[in-house]
């Protein structure tokens, strides 16, 4: 059996179970928490971020590479394109997605946990004591703004355009690449979970999100296509352990 050793609400791992989906493999999730917990990830595969994947005596870490990996033992349905032009743009998306999209969107959502207790609150790791958890709900709001001003407190003009972009493409077309599901839609819609929690997140981040993103009528077609996405994965979804 699979196993994927992950952050619940990592977007990296999001991507990597979106994959096992797609394929419907079989695989069980094995919850990190963070700090002590990726001492035993570091013991494996000699580096400490999930996701990270064991296969038997195989360990592969990092998305893209255990992307790769499920790709060459699954071949259906196939994620990395192999006609050339269609295979340089998914890969370019993907690591556009994995970088840059990434990174502005984790800013967002800093920004927006800053002033929002509850989806600070429902953020962490379920297994916290409530204690804890209560804490960091309360955390004055000036600290958080003191740390997001130090970040930026403008939205992202890049990170919008891009956004509204893909948007109106999805409008008329399904896929970002080709005629086919593939790399380059997984990698984008995972990165969106932040801006606005699908209901894969749980109960409790679900509806929660980024606002001027989340709510961003320009957006609608995009949050769709992620929702719509998701939905056709979860019906190919194997019996998950
Ligand atoms: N490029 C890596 C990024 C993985 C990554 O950044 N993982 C984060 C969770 S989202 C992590 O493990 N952070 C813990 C740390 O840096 O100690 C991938 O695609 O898998």
């Amino acid at each position: 059996m699979l196993e994927l050793y992950q952050f619940q609400h990592s977007t990296f791992c999001l991507k990597v179970r979106m994959v096992l989906q797609a394929k419907k493999m079989s695989y069980r999730t094995i919850e990190i928490t963070p700090g002590i917990g990726q001492v035993n990830v570091f013991k494996l595969s000699g580096q400490r971020k999930v996701p990270l994947l064991k296969d038997g005596e195989n360990v592969v870490a990092d998305s893209s590479a255990i992307i790769e990996y499920l790709e060459n033992i699954t071949k259906e349905p196939q994620l990395i394109p192999s006609e050339p032009q269609e295979s340089t743009n998914a890969h370019i998306i993907e690591d556009w997605a994995d970088t840059t999209l990434a990174k502005e969107i984790r800013i967002e959502l800093i920004k927006a946990a800053a002033i929002d207790p509850s989806l600070r609150e429902a953020l962490l790791p379920e297994d916290l004591p409530e204690s804890f958890k209560d804490l960091i709900s309360k955390l004055p709001l000036e600290f958080m703004n003191g740390f997001t001003q130090a970040i930026n407190n403008e939205k992202s003009n890049n990170l919008l355009n891009s956004l509204e972009k893909i948007s109106n493409l999805v409008k008329t077309q399904q896929w970002l690449v080709g005629n086919s599901l593939s790399i380059a839609d997984i990698a984008v819609a995972s990165q969106l979970s932040l801006l606005s929690f699908p209901t894969s997140s749980g109960e409790s981040l679900f509806g929660k999100g980024c606002p001027g993103y989340k709510d961003n009528p320009l957006l609608e077609p995009l949050f769709n296509w992620r929702n719509n996405l998701e939905q056709l994965l979860l019906e190919r979804d194997p019996a998950q352990i």
